[in-house]
């Protein structure tokens, strides 16, 4: 039987939404008075704040406009691991109720928490997040976000909830187990990062699902740096609406912005997470529309406020308004972080541009490596990646036509050429999390 599978449908409009369509002055009037509060709760409380206020002979009461935040001094990720586990809470203990935490780089998790009234604004932006994402009480959620530690899973399990959706709360893996409930339960949403939906992907289709005929309509995927090239192929290969969500454990979580109908900018919950954007090498506040690291100051968050915390994430801020009607601003679509880039023979390249490069070229799988190396003492760099199958089993001719092809892509690209290598299908190592698409070998 031919079944027909309508993707569109019109959302009801949520009441805590109404936040995203606040007029410009009542926004940074609320902006302001949860500002100086949250200030104040962070001089109070927080040795680290109080201390570094103090070496600038400031003092809360000194807080008279948004403009004056630029003269509080920066937080960074290691001021978190230097006050490892508990040192800038702003909260005693008894008033916390959650703990996130997430692995750092190096040695020691940097540790997050939460007070009941914190959970409580993580959820409103979760749900004002998803609403954007034209989900609602009737969509069934299946989040195969990691649960635990990692804010993803718990974050938008709660945010579903909130919404009155239906959440599915399977976690990341077991992949065919994942397709199999998909079907079964009629599933409509699907929250990962988007290098696990390519996984997700890949082997519905080796076994067999159609998902053009499954009631699935929308996917929500963050956590890591993806392109519009990675959304067009999996809208293309799904039929649902893919949106881009952003956030991260110093802040709250995922859903501190994400994108709406329009795609094009994600909507940052502004009256919560007050964004700016610097220049990274000077610290200095630049003006909206132009590139740079984003910083954020959250305006609420009671267990532990966050003064000015630099993301190293790369964006710009978006005034102009949005199609969808939401006053609040947005920021472009994170490009990379700034530790993410490396220089290679004195060019500058980011993982994205590379991601961008190879899916411009028809026939190639989302699925790329980039390995850094040394060789005479000069840096170099090898792309692998996979082509679909019967591309890769086909003649000699079209497979180094395909690497020619796929070779100037990225020449055009970075204006570099890089050694390009085509691998079997599979090759590459799948992700259920985060992907890890460099392997830096260049110091070993
Ligand atoms: O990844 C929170 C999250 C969970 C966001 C689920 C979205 C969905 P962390 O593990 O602390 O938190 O990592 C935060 O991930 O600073 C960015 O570099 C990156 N990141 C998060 N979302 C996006 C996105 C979670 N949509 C770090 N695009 C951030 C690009 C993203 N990068």
């Amino acid at each position: 039987m031919d079944i027909h599978v309508s993707k569109s449908i019109e959302v009801p409009f949520h009441p805590l939404s109404a936040a995203d369509y606040l007029p410009g002055k009542q926004l940074r009037e609320l902006q302001l008075q949860r500002l100086k509060r949250i200030v104040k709760r962070a001089y109070d409380h927080v040795k680290l704040y109080r201390e570094r206020m103090e070496e600038r002979n400031f003092t809360p009461d000194q807080l008279r406009s948004l403009e004056d935040l630029s003269r509080l001094p920066f937080t960074v990720k290691a001021d978190l691991r230097d006050t490892y586990p508990f040192g800038m809470f702003a909260a005693p203990m008894e008033d916390i109720v959650r703990l996130h935490a997430s692995s750092g780089t190096t040695g020691k998790p940097i540790v997050v928490a939460y007070t009941q009234r914190d959970l409580d604004v993580w959820q409103e932006a979760l749900v004002r997040a998803f609403s954007c994402c034209s989900l609602h009480k009737r969509d069934m959620i299946q989040n195969a976000y990691g649960y635990g530690l990692f804010t993803g899973g718990l974050g938008v399990h709660c945010g579903a909830e909130g919404l009155g959706a239906t959440v599915v709360p399977i976690s990341g893996g077991n992949t065919e187990r994942q397709l199999m409930l998909m079907k079964d339960f009629n599933v409509t949403c699907i929250t990962c990062t988007p290098s696990y939906f390519n996984f997700i992907i890949e082997r519905g289709q080796e076994i067999g699902y159609d998902f053009h005929r499954m009631p699935l309509r929308v996917g929500i995927f963050g956590a890591e740096p993806w392109t519009n090239a990675m959304r067009h192929h999996m809208e293309e290969a799904t039929g649902i609406k893919a949106y881009d969500i952003y956030g991260l454990s110093e802040i709250v979580g995922p859903g501190v912005g994400c994108e709406c109908a329009a795609q094009n900018g994600l909507h940052i919950f502004e009256d919560h997470f007050y964004p700016e954007i610097i220049d990274p090498d000077t610290g200095a506040v630049l003006p909206d529309g132009s590139l740079g690291e984003l910083v954020l100051t959250t305006l609420s968050k009671d267990a532990m406020p966050m003064l000015r915390y630099r993301t190293r994430d790369l964006t710009r801020l978006i005034t102009e308004k949005c199609p969808c009607g939401r006053t609040i601003r947005r920021i472009e679509r994170i490009s990379s972080r700034s530790d993410d880039m490396f220089i290679i023979r004195g060019v500058n390249v980011f993982p994205s541009q590379i991601e961008a490069a190879l899916l411009a070229v028809k026939g190639v799988m989302p699925h790329y490596l980039i390995i850094l190396t040394t060789e005479n003492s000069m840096d170099s760099i090898e792309v692998q990646v996979e082509i679909t199958p019967d591309l890769f089993s086909d003649r000699v001719r079209v497979v180094e036509d395909m690497q020619k092809k796929l070779s100037a892509s990225i020449e055009h690209t970075l204006g570099l050429r890089v050694r390009l290598k085509l691998v079997a299908p599979g090759t590459i190592p799948r992700s259920e999390g985060k992907a890890k698409r460099v392997i830096d070998k260049r110091h070993q």
